[in-house]
C-alpha cells in the first residue's frame, strides 16, 4: 500500500482521549495494509524516559526525545502516531520543525477538562485536587491549548469511530495515505 511517511501528533489534556484514539487508529490503518508505530506513555515514559518526571524541564526533555525517536521512525517510512500530553507550545513547535511542511499533523484533544476529570481512570485529578500529586497538568501545570492545529477532535462529543473517521479522511484529504 502507498503512503507517506508521516507523524501525527496527539496533544490534549490526561484523560481527553489520546491513547484510546491513537490506538484505534493504529488498528484501523494497519487493517487497511499500511505500516505504522505508534508511542505513547507506556512504551516511552517505562524505558526510554524512565530518568524524567513531570517537573517544567523534565516534560521539555520528554517531548525533545520523543520527536527525535518519532523522526527516526518516520525516517524508516512509518506513519507515526505520538500520543503525549505535551503541555507546552513551543516544544510542539520544535517537533514540528523536524519535519517537511504537510508531514506534521497536529491532532488536538479539545475534550474538557469537565469530562477528563469525571472519567479519571487512573484516579489522577482526585490526587491532584487532594494535594496528593503536584504539578498535575490542568490543575496546577499549565497546557497550552495549540492555536491552529490540524485536526481537533473532542472526544465528549464524539464516538471513537467518527474521531478515526476523520483522521482517515485527513490522511486521505493530504495523499498521506
Ligand atoms: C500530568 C501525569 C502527571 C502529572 C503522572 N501531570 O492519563 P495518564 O496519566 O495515563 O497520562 C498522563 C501521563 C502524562 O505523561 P506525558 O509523557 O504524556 O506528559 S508530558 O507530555 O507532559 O511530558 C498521566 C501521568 O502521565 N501523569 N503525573 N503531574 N500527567
Amino acid at each position: 500500500k502507498n503512503q507517506r511517511p508521516c507523524l501525527l501528533w496527539f496533544t490534549g489534556l490526561s484523560g481527553s482521549g489520546k491513547s484510546t484514539i491513537a490506538n484505534a487508529l493504529d488498528v484501523a490503518l494497519y487493517r487497511r495494509g499500511y505500516h505504522t508505530f505508534l508511542l505513547d506513555g507506556d512504551n516511552v515514559r517505562h524505558g526510554l524516559n524512565r530518568d524524567l518526571g513531570f517537573s517544567d524541564a523534565d516534560r521539555v526533555e520528554n517531548i525533545r526525545r520523543i520527536g527525535e525517536v518519532s523522526k527516526l521512525f518516520a525516517d524508516a517510512g512509518l506513519i507515526v502516531l505520538s500520543a503525549f500530553i505535551s503541555p507546552f507550545t513551543s516544544d510542539r513547535r520544535l517537533v514540528r520543525n523536524l519535519f517537511p511542511a504537510g508531514e506534521f499533523v497536529e491532532v488536538f484533544m479539545d475534550t474538557p477538562i469537565e469530562t477528563c476529570e469525571e472519567r479519571d481512570p487512573k484516579g489522577l485529578y482526585r490526587k491532584a485536587r487532594a494535594g496528593e500529586i503536584r504539578h498535575f497538568t490542568g490543575i496546577d501545570s499549565p497546557y497550552e491549548a495549540p492555536q491552529s492545529p490540524e485536526v481537533v477532535l473532542d472526544t465528549s462529543s464524539q464516538s471513537v469511530d467518527e474521531c478515526v473517521e476523520q483522521l482517515i479522511q485527513y490522511l486521505q484529504d493530504r495523499n498521506l495515505i
